[in-house]
């Protein structure tokens, strides 16, 4: 995998304080479990309160986790705890092409909807997750040579039957994902072969016309940086805005890494894109570690994300705050960079570590700066 996240940058100061979410959402997410819908072990409501989704939804803030595999939602321990502690879940793989388009014409929802009834019995909103993207094509896809003209018409299906099949039921849409390289340069993927930078513009479009109520994304990593591609995103969704193309929102992965500095300051490039008019949003926070964990290590950790938390909250349209991964035992960075790991809150046997305190910390206080 090519991905390379993380960069090495000097360290600033941490920032807080509180975010309200515009709009109806929120309201329908404070108090969305209950003993009866979270299943055996679930926590109480007064619980609740006390825990991230309680505490962020007192700040307005949407709190998430990514779900890679949904039949993980009928072990009781993950179901509990992602209805205890989340209010909004994005799907790790499932809305993915590859899933839901496996051969030709072959449409399968089925692990994306039982992915989304979860979340729809424990009023938790989904963040779609992703459109258009270069990895986790269909085979049937990229093993044939096709015409640009053909790539323009597989795509324009494509994402217009993925956002109406799901049309009232995501929130969000990272409708693009990834762009561009890491110096700003498009990515020469296989839509911006065939269709020029004007794909994003179309593919926005397309998503907007078969779900006109979804929030549309652009998302991409190492956004947090000062960087060129931080730049280059800038300078794309201003082009955009400008066209009256319909985006709604930018997309931080957050994916950091205690050997890397932390990226400060994650709340002056936050609030770069909220004042072109748009939302922001953590997408898919982690911070991993070369193994083996220390304290020291998780110490660092804590800190780094209890920054990046408060850095959404002192933004006010930093709308939502997802992990990517529910706990060390669910999270991708293992399998892709080798010797590193624990890269969420949770250890592999669903216990809390420093940064899940650290978490509940950020959301209990406001630090000066906050816009609201
Ligand atoms: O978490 C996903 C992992 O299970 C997949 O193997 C991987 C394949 O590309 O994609 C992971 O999620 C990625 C996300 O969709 C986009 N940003 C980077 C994430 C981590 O690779």
């Amino acid at each position: 995998m090519s991905i390379r996240l993380g960069l090495h940058r000097r360290t600033g100061p941490g920032v807080g304080a509180r975010s309200v979410l515009a709009g109806a959402v929120v309201a329908t997410l404070l108090f969305g479990t209950t003993a009866a819908n979270a299943g055996p072990g679930s926590a109480t409501r007064a619980d609740d309160l006390d825990g991230l989704r309680g505490l962020a939804a007192k700040r307005g803030l949407l709190i998430g986790s990514a779900v890679y595999n949904p039949p993980l939602l009928g072990d009781a321990r993950y179901r509990a705890l992602l209805a205890r502690e989340f209010s909004a879940v994005s799907p790790g793989n499932v809305m993915k092409w590859d899933t839901v388009e496996p051969e030709r014409g072959m449409v399968d929802l089925t692990a994306a909807d039982h992915m989304m009834r979860f979340a729809s019995g424990h009023r938790q909103i989904v963040r779609g997750h992703t459109l258009v993207w270069h990895n986790q094509l269909p085979y049937w896809l990229t093993q044939k040579t096709w015409s640009d003209a053909d790539l323009a018409t597989i795509l324009e299906k494509h994402v217009k039957e993925e956002a109406a099949k799901f049309r009232g039921r995501v929130y969000a849409w990272d409708v693009i994902n990834e762009p561009f390289n890491e110096d700003g340069t498009w990515r020469e993927t296989i839509w911006y072969k065939a269709l020029g930078p004007g794909y994003v513009a179309k593919a926005l479009q397309w998503a907007h016309e078969a779900d006109p109520r979804a929030k549309l994304y652009l998302n991409d990593y190492n956004l947090e940086w000062n960087t060129a591609k931080a730049d280059a995103m800038y300078a794309l969704v201003s082009d955009l805005r400008e066209r009256g193309v319909p985006v709604h929102g930018v997309g931080f992965q957050g994916h950091l890494g205690i050997q890397y500095d932390y990226p400060a300051p994650v709340i002056d490039h936050l609030r770069r894109f909220t004042g072109l008019g748009l939302d922001v949003a953590i997408t898919e926070a982690d911070v991993r570690m070369p193994l083996p964990v220390t304290d020291a290590k998780l110490a660092t950790q804590a800190d780094y994300f209890g920054r990046l938390l408060s850095a959404c909250l002192a933004v006010r349209r930093c709308v939502s705050f997802t992990i990517w991964g529910l706990s060390d035992a669910h999270s991708w960075v293992p399998g892709v960079f080798a010797g590193q790991g624990a890269a969420t809150p949770y250890d592999h046997d669903l216990r809390p570590k420093p940064a899940y305190a650290e978490l509940r910390e950020a959301l209990r206080h406001r630090v000066a700066g906050s816009e609201r």
